[in-house]
């Protein structure tokens, strides 16, 4: 099979198992930032695939100033979703004679600093899935902040997808929406250690129990389309 035939079913099956977006990259530029427990292993599978899911508009729009039940509930079943997908790409590689590697979506190895095997934001903005938005998540041109993420590394060759030079543009709608103020003017300015707090603040109330929030993704529209010159759509 060629590598481009083997690429497009690859996708294919990642959208018919319930993908909403799928991208290749390499991976030798990232390798060194993988967590020890995988990072030689992870060295012999040189392509990854980055799969995202768009949570439901209608779960996050029930997100008024803290996370809910319906949201924390939304977010699980979600991560289950995406470790599926994963597994059962991984199955189908194996089939193919070819070795694969599913990292958990949201599996935290250790607490200071939080860290996971692989950063998810990272792989898909390499594997043309968007880009670093002021919020420090991952933006998508379709779902904006909505895509949960998750990454597949593996040795079966494939064609690596173009990685998209954006940014946010002129729009700060998340900079009113964060609770404490943790969203700069740029992503270099988001302030990590204030949403943690805020998180861990809304853990402890009202027994939730989870290091979530979500005001920043509800809030962030997919980038507006605009007609050019030559009757192209761009987003700005
Ligand atoms: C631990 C963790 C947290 C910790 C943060 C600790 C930390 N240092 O990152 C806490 C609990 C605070 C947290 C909060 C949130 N998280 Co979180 N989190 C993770 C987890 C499990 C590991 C992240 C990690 O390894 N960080 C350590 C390293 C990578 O940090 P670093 O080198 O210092 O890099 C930092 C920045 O430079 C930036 N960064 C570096 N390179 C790049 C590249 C791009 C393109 C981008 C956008 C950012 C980015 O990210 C890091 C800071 O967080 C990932 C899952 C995963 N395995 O990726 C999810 C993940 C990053 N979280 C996610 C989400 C959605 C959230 C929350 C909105 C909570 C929620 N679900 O409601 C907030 C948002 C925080 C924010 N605005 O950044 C999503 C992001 C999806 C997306 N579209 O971007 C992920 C990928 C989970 C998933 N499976 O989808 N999270
Ligand atoms: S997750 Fe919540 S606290 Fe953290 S940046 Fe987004 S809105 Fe602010
Ligand atoms: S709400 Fe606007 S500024 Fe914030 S991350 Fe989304 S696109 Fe960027």
């Amino acid at each position: 099979m060629s590598i481009e035939k083997t690429t497009g079913q690859l996708k294919d099956l990642a959208r018919h198992f319930g993908a909403s977006a799928v991208g290749v990259c390499r991976t030798e530029k990232l390798v060194e930032r993988f967590h020890p427990e995988i990072r030689e292993t992870a060295k012999k599978l040189p392509f990854a695939v980055s799969i995202g899911i768009a949570l439901q508009p209608v779960v996050l729009k029930t997100i008024i100033d803290r996370p809910n039940f319906m949201y924390k509930s939304h977010y699980r079943a979600t991560n289950t979703q995406l470790d599926n997908i994963t597994y059962r790409l991984a199955q189908w590689i194996s089939d193919l004679d070819h070795k694969a590697m599913p990292i958990p979506a949201s599996m935290v190895l250790q607490r200071f600093p939080m860290i996971g095997h692989v950063n998810h934001r990272e792989v898909a903005h390499t594997a043309g899935l968007g880009w670093q938005g002021k919020n420090n998540l991952l933006i998508n041109r379709e779902y904006g902040s909505r895509l949960r993420l998750t990454t597949l590394l593996t040795d079966l060759e494939l064609i690596a997808d173009k990685i998209e030079d954006r940014d946010c543009g002129q729009c700060k709608a998340c900079l009113r929406k964060c609770p404490t103020e943790a969203i700069g003017e740029t992503p270099e300015q988001f302030d990590l250690q204030k949403c943690r707090d805020q998180v861990v603040r809304f853990s402890k109330e009202n027994n939730f129990g989870l290091l979530i929030c979500g005001l920043c993704l509800n809030c962030c529209p997919p980038p507006k389309k605009e007609k050019t010159d030559n009757g192209q759509t761009t987003a700005d």
